[in-house]
């Protein structure tokens, strides 16, 4: 079994992107399967055409992407990537762009839901002491975009592989006092545990997970 793993670059005013650096500090071996690691700019459809070379490169059972989310308080377990590209005001990405309200794929459906395991993957974390939660939205940002690519290659290519989207908060290293974070290593321990869940449960267990909001 191999599984692709991915992390993206630093962008905005940060020096450093805590999902690359988390990344790297997996093992290249987990539970038998292989790890493959690639770096990912931080750019609309660009970062997409990244992954989908990987993927088509490595032809990897799993695929694991990972962002920063910074202000979030625990990994986040993305649900859904819907069909939308639009920039925060005064944010364009690594290479200035700045779509506003755009699809990523004319024909492409709204959405995408992961297919990875996300209910295993984060009880998998809670019980081993990393905060974690499924998140329903990963925004409209690059983050989004990169999974909506992943989802439809994944859908259209490769309907035997799976996929999804992890968010991580700052790391403590970041040294943004206000806003909650976590070591480099405790989500480093945290992919690792989604990935054996991932490995585990071919179908997602039975949890309540839902949200009011
Ligand atoms: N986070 C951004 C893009 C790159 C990253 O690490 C996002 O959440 O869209």
């Amino acid at each position: 079994m191999k599984v692709l793993v991915t992390g993206f670059q630093p962008f905005g005013k940060d020096t450093m992107n805590p999902s690359y650096e988390a990344v790297k500090l997996l093992p290249d071996e987990i539970m038998g399967a292989q790890i493959v690691k690639e770096e990912i700019p931080v750019v609309f459809r660009k970062g997409g055409e990244a992954v989908q070379a990987a993927v088509r490169r490595e032809q990897p059972d799993i695929v694991l992407l990972v962002g920063q989310a910074g202000g979030r308080t625990a990994m986040n377990v993305e649900r859904v990537a819907i069909n939308c590209e639009d920039c925060p005001p005064n944010f364009p990405d690594n290479d200035g762009n700045t779509p506003q309200g755009e699809k990523i794929y004319a024909d492409g459906p709204d959405a995408y839901f992961a297919t990875v395991p996300i209910k295993a993957m984060t009880q998998k974390m809670v019980d081993n002491g990393v905060p974690a939660v499924i998140s329903n939205t990963a925004g409209t940002y690059v983050c989004n975009d990169l999974m909506y690519h992943l989802l439809h290659q994944l859908h259209n290519e490769f309907p035997n592989a799976r996929g999804g989207f992890i968010h991580v908060p700052y790391a403590t290293i970041q040294n943004y006092p206000k806003f909650a974070s976590m070591t480099i290593e405790q989500m480093a321990k945290g992919l690792q545990l989604c990935i054996e869940a991932s490995i585990e449960n071919q179908n997602d267990i039975d949890a309540a997970s839902g949200a009011t909001h």
